[in-house]
């Protein structure tokens, strides 16, 4: 019988926290060190500097890389600066990318009005029709980025198809995998060429750190992005690296969680008359339903809706809730609620990607159901 691999709980667990040799803490320590003494010039244990690498970024990053089945993994400072890092590594001036028609705001503001006046061009496509992506592809475009699901309306897409259509034409996948996170979706096992987390999310998953992964089994784009790490600095402090280990340990529990409170609520949501339209791959009318089901081990607790009495009163309605705080960010134990045109999509205002402005976004927390139900109707009603 060959042994079984350990499943993921216990790889949450277990990996990169070994207790400490010296002590036998089980938890092991922070390392605040900023320096390392070496033994001899260019003789160390395997650090010098801690922005090159320190041990809680690397107890992290084996972690996550071991979540992701990855054999390289990195830490940075925010998901942005991960993002910043991954652009840097694989595009050059003249090159182009292809980015989704719903992606987080934050994203196409970094190619926009970063990347792009550096002459790195980009266009927008609809990513759920990879079978229309090969006439896109021209040789100039070396990378299709996607999320899936989508922030804020939840799209989902064909990770393996994307893969191939970008493969077959000499261009690379990069996923964002912020809202499945790797308990509900592997992308680099479906064909994907890198991954990136915003670990401010769901890994996290207490709002109380911000930060960034990327993983990827390309042994070339590893060694750039460790190269990019170090040279450009964008890394974590080691009490970051803490906190995201910690709240990867409860992340599988946490998500069963996240995914059936949110099913409660998109199924509340789509009952309700004040709703005209919930986005929530969980629901069997969400267009991408039986693809989430093949792809994803849960639909996640993130839903979003159009609110039928407009702007207006979709505006009101996120300040009336009592339970869930009008707040930015997503996937932490407290719920949240928002309106993407007007907080965490600002900057796709006139873009292709441009979300409507009577569209509420939920980020499902770990209350008790019912209490969430309830403030939803007491909001909705008002
Ligand atoms: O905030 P930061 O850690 O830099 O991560 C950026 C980011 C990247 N990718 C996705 C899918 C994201 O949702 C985010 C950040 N998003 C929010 C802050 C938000 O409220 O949508």
């Amino acid at each position: 019988m060959s042994p079984r691999e350990p499943g993921f709980e216990t790889r949450a667990i277990h990996l990169g926290q070994e207790p400490d040799p010296g002590t036998g803490a089980v938890v092991p320590p922070i390392h605040l060190a900023t320096t390392y003494r070496q033994e001899g010039v260019g003789r160390s244990q395997g650090f010098e500097y801690s922005r090159s690498g320190n041990p809680s970024r690397r107890a992290l990053e084996v972690q996550l890389a071991g979540l992701e089945r990855a054999s390289h993994g990195f830490a940075f400072a925010s998901g942005l600066a991960g993002e910043d890092a991954l652009l840097r590594a694989l595009l050059r001036p003249g090159q182009r990318l292809v980015l989704p028609r719903d992606a987080y705001g934050g994203t196409f503001r970094l190619v926009d009005q970063v990347l792009a006046p550096t002459g790195v061009g980009y266009l927008t496509a609809d990513l759920s029709r990879p079978q229309d992506l090969a006439q896109l592809l021209a040789p100039e475009v070396r990378l299709v980025w996607a999320e899936t699901p989508s922030n804020p309306r939840l799209e989902v897409l064909d990770i393996g198809a994307l893969a191939q259509a970008a493969h077959g034409a000499g261009a690379l996948l990069v996923i964002d995998n912020t809202f499945a996170t790797p308990y509900l979706q592997n992308p680099l096992e479906l064909g994907a060429d890198a991954v990136v987390h915003s670990s401010t999310k769901y890994l996290g998953g207490h709002s109380d750190v911000v930060g960034g992964f990327v993983a990827t089994n390309l042994d070339w784009l590893a060694e750039s992005l460790a190269f990019l790490q170090n040279a450009t600095g964008a890394v974590p402090s080691p009490f970051d690296c803490y906190l995201v280990q910690r709240g990867v340990r409860t992340l599988a529990l946490r998500m069963e969680r996240h995914c059936a409170n949110a099913a409660r609520v998109a199924d509340f949501l789509q009952q309700h008359p004040a709703v005209e339209q919930v986005n929530y791959p969980g629901l069997p009318s969400h267009p991408g339903h039986e693809l989430a089901r093949r792809q994803m081990r849960g639909f996640g607790g993130m839903v979003s809706f159009r609110h039928r009495g407009g702007e207006g009163a979709a505006t009101e309605m996120v300040t009336l809730t009592r339970i869930f705080h009008l707040a930015e960010s997503l996937g932490a134990v407290e719920s949240l609620i928002e309106l993407p045109a007007r907080m965490t999509h600002a900057s796709v205002a006139g873009s292709d990607l441009a979300v409507e402005a009577d569209l509420v976004r939920l980020s499902v927390g770990l209350e008790t159901a019912e209490d969430l139900l309830e403030d939803l109707d007491q909001a909705l009603d008002r």
